[in-house]
């Protein structure tokens, strides 16, 4: 059996030296030629962040000339931490950090500092002390989304009392932060807002259906769902569902990401607005790091641009044309 998997494993190896394997135009160059990226990814959490995997490893091929080593942290910053630092050790020649939370990062960042490896920060913000803690930042401007849902909840809402359910996403992350602080404005700005109910899902289904259910259970009233994004609103329709009522006739259901199911669910009527967020960093950060090689100094801050999507503008076209 052992033997048979180290076959396979050769087998797998010549195909890439050979440059057979990656299914790339570019042939794969000796494994010892390739530049070695240390990804840290935040987990598995929801499509966005596979989505997010899946597009840092097109990016990363060996075909394209990387060696990517993934560490799934599974949403926690120690395992991130820990991470890093195998980085280091291992002498990666660039460091990708997916941030959990904003905060906790000056130390180890310090280490990859004095390690010499430039240290990419994709996706969430990182709060430090010294901003030449990394090279620089490439994501999602979440106040921003935050905001654009608050605009058009005036724009679309505007005839009755709001009862709000605020489903966060994970404490501490930017994404949580900045849509969270958009929300805060809207509800400052009109006294007709009630916020009823906040609690963190942490970005998955499974809580977001466990907290809907929770709050359904307990006779809470409320006529919209503010939820940080798909996977947790998925969770909020099956348990509407569940509970007999029809989501975008008797709740208002409002997501972040805009991911291609989420989409379909605008055009049945059951999410009635979704704040895009883009996940395809892979080319990205690989143009980055394509610079740095080059001796060239990055932008420290790129924001994406991003769009939201509801039944007035969505189309089908829109949908089949979109990568995730
Ligand atoms: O909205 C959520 C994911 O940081 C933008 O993380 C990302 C968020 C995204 O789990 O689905």
């Amino acid at each position: 059996m052992k033997s048979c998997r180290l076959i396979l494993i050769m087998a797998a190896l010549c195909l890439a030296l050979s440059g057979c394997g990656g299914g790339s135009d570019t042939p794969a160059q000796a494994l010892e030629d390739l530049t070695v990226v240390g990804f840290s990814q935040v987990g598995a959490e929801s499509d966005w962040r596979n989505g997010n995997t899946r597009s840092m490893q097109e990016a990363f091929s060996a075909g394209n000339g990387y060696r990517l080593i993934i560490d799934d942290a599974q949403q926690k910053q120690e395992r991130q931490i820990t991470a890093i630092r195998n980085f280091i050790n291992q002498g990666v020649d660039y460091i990708v950090l997916a941030p959990t939370t904003e905060r906790g990062w000056d130390t180890v960042l310090a280490e990859a500092r004095a390690a010499g490896i430039p240290v990419i920060i994709v996706d969430r913000m990182i709060e430090v002390d010294d901003p030449d803690l990394f090279t620089c930042w490439v994501g999602s401007d979440f106040r921003r989304e935050g905001e654009t849902a608050v605009r058009w909840m005036e724009e679309h809402l505007g005839d009755g009392p709001l009862r709000i359910v605020h489903l966060q996403g994970n404490i501490g992350s930017s994404a949580q932060i900045g849509r969270t602080e958009g929300l805060d404005a809207g509800l400052a700005a009109h006294e007709d807002w009630e916020l009823v109910f906040r609690e963190s899902g942490d970005f998955t289904q499974a809580k977001g259906q466990e907290l809907t259910e929770a709050i359904l259970g307990q006779g809470l009233r409320f006529n919209v769902i503010y939820s940080e994004n798909d996977n947790m609103v998925y969770g909020a329709i099956d348990a509407l569902r569940a509970a007999g009522l029809v989501p975008g006739r008797d709740v208002t259901l409002i997501s972040f990401d805009a991911g291609s199911k989420a989409l379909r669910l605008i055009l049945t009527g059951d999410i009635s607005l979704d704040v895009e967020c883009n996940p395809l960093h892979g080319p990205r950060v690989r143009a980055i790091i394509e610079q740095l090689r080059k001796g060239v100094t990055p932008q420290k801050l790129t924001y994406v641009d991003e769009t939201y999507f509801d039944a007035g503008n969505l189309t089908e076209e829109i949908i089949a044309g979109r990568g995730y």
